[in-house]
């Protein structure tokens, strides 16, 4: 039996910019991606979810829209992630480099995906449009993704 770990992630989106981090350690080192991590014991997700967007990028935020859920899984493990994506447009405080994330603004038009896991390409455009959506992406021991389901809710 797998075991599935519950996290968040947490974009923000103001007009057309959105703010992503630049993964400086541990897994998914090297690549861009909004603010997360796992849930703790006897916190809500989206307690879990302000909480990492403090800790990663220093920053608070008052009012979260989970917008879509994704199961990512591997060929090669048993675990199962379960990722909460929320997204938050006002903020309060300037976006800090921490330990872990380098946070940058984007543009929309200019998402750097090829630095991105790559299901970002599939569900950024339903969350840039407030479109909520669930799926799954199953990648392999190379974090290639092999096979994927994404459908709007
Ligand atoms: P820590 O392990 O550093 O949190 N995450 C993913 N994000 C995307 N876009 N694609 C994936 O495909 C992901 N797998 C995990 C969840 C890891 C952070 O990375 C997210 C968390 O926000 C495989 O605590």
């Amino acid at each position: 039996m797998g075991s599935k770990k519950i996290m968040t992630l947490c974009i923000i989106h103001q007009g057309n910019k959105i703010l992503l981090g630049m993964k400086k350690r541990g897994f998914g080192k090297g690549r861009y991606n909004g603010f997360g991590g796992k849930v703790h014991d006897g916190e809500s997700v989206e307690e879990a979810a302000k909480r990492e967007l403090i800790e990663e990028a220093g920053i608070r935020c008052k009012e979260l829209d989970l917008i879509g859920v994704l199961e990512f899984s591997w060929t090669n493990k048993p675990e199962i992630l379960e990722v909460h994506i929320f997204k938050a447009e006002k903020i309060e405080g300037e976006p800090t480099e921490s330990e872990e994330m380098k946070p940058e603004w984007f543009h929309i038009d200019e998402i750097p995906f090829h630095s991105m896991w790559s299901d970002d390409p599939h569900w950024f455009p339903l969350f840039l449009e407030n479109k909520k959506f669930k799926g799954n992406f199953v990648f392999d021991d190379s974090d290639k993704m092999v096979q994927y389901n994404l459908e709007e809710i």
